[in-house]
């Protein structure tokens, strides 16, 4: 386990059974995780599908932590964590979820495999990603020096939309 604590970036996204729901839920229990602490929430986006359009809009949001697990132990962490939510997978590449748990980023990690790939592969060119995490840390870098505020200046984000938080009375 690292000596110190790491900053990692979780996002979260959701298209089945009250997404907006499903993605609360699920950042209020990173808190929950040993070794870990939950610094931030981002607000929650909504948005159209990434991939196959024929399922529902999505709801995204991320999360700031530090944490003292490696990468691999948070990855598994947060695998249990969509299975306790109640994950199951229809089968289908980026096909409608209830919810996702992917790890942004891990300090200045960068690996490349199967198993774990450090930034989060897509994360340059989503606007569900970037836009969470630059209201995060609009000073946040990639390991390779590019800010995600200008990646996601980059982008047409256009179809996303912020959520009000059921706690405005919205
Ligand atoms: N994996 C490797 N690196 C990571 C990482 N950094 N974080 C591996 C999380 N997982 C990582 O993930 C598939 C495999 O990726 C795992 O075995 C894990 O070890 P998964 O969660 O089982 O499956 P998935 O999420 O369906 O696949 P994938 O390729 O991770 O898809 P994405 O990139 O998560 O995209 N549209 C909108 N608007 N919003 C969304 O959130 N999400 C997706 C899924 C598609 N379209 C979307 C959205
Ligand atoms: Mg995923």
């Amino acid at each position: 386990m690292p000596a110190s604590w790491v900053p990692a970036y979780v996002g979260a996204g959701s298209n089945l059974d009250d997404p907006q729901r499903q993605v609360e839920l699920a950042l209020a229990r990173l808190a929950e995780m040993d070794s870990t602490r939950l610094v931030a929430v981002s607000p929650l986006y909504a948005g159209p599908p990434m991939g196959p359009s024929d399922q529902p809009d999505y709801v995204n949001a991320a999360a700031a932590l530090l944490t003292r697990l490696a990468p691999e132990s948070l990855l598994s962490a947060l695998q249990s964590l969509e299975l306790r939510l109640g994950r199951s997978r229809d089968g289908s590449k980026w096909g409608p979820r209830r919810i996702d748990l992917d790890l942004l980023l891990h300090g200045d990690t960068v690996r490349q495999g199967d198993a774990l790939t450090l930034p989060h592969p897509g994360l340059a060119e989503r606007c569900f990603v970037l836009r969470p995490l630059t209201d995060l840390a609009p000073e946040l870098r990639l390991p390779d020096g590019r800010r995600v505020s200008a990646l996601l200046q980059a982008l047409d984000c256009s179809q996303l939309r912020k959520l009000c938080s059921r706690g405005d009375g919205d």
